[in-house]
């Protein structure tokens, strides 16, 4: 079953700005905010959430950024492997992906970035992890999988939060 993270947040409209991209080059910027847009629509679609993208100059609820190693907070990365990404709890709205991991778009190959993004949304969102291997909210990183759901558990979960 979902547990919950801790907290939630006082509002169902929520912004969110991409303030860092990955440094591999061969993904586009484009793609990077395509992917975050699906990831936050896989949620909103199962509960009264909307996301509105707001440019990263502009303060946002949630602020997604690609960074490696020590980047400010508490928790550094550790380079490739182990910790691919972490998210604070409502309504600190901070999802940062580790910069060093292989990260990949619909490939079968490297790091999904759509998963982890959808997980990491998750957490940011205030769900803990679940104990039932096929929801999302399971710790462990799943791979490119192109008919993606989220598990009845993870709707369960967010719908009991908003
Ligand atoms: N990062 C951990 C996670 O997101 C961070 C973490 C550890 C954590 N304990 C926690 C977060 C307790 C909230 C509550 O679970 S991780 C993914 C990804 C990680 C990343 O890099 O170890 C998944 C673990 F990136 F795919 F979303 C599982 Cl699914
Ligand atoms: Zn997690």
């Amino acid at each position: 079953r979902f547990s919950i993270f801790g907290g939630k947040w006082s509002k169902q409209n929520l912004t969110y700005a991409i303030q860092r991209y990955p440094s591999i080059k061969h993904l586009s910027r484009l793609a990077v905010a395509d992917e975050m847009e699906k990831a936050l629509g896989t949620w909103a679609a199962v509960a009264e959430l909307n996301f509105l993208s707001v440019q990263r100059n502009e303060t946002a609820d949630i602020e997604i950024m690609f960074v490696s190693g020590s980047h400010g907070d508490e928790m550094p990365f550790d380079g490739v492997g182990k910790v691919l990404a972490h998210a604070s709890s409502p309504t600190s709205g901070k999802v940062h992906f580790d910069d060093d991991e292989p990260w990949t778009i619909r490939k079968y190959t490297g790091q999904n970035m759509f998963y982890a993004a959808v997980h990491e949304f998750g957490h940011a969102l205030g769900l803990g992890h679940s104990k039932n291997t096929t929801s999302v909210m399971f710790p462990y990183a799943g791979m490119y999988d192109p008919s993606f759901r989220l598990h009845s558990d993870d709707i369960q979960g967010i719908q009991d939060l908003y």
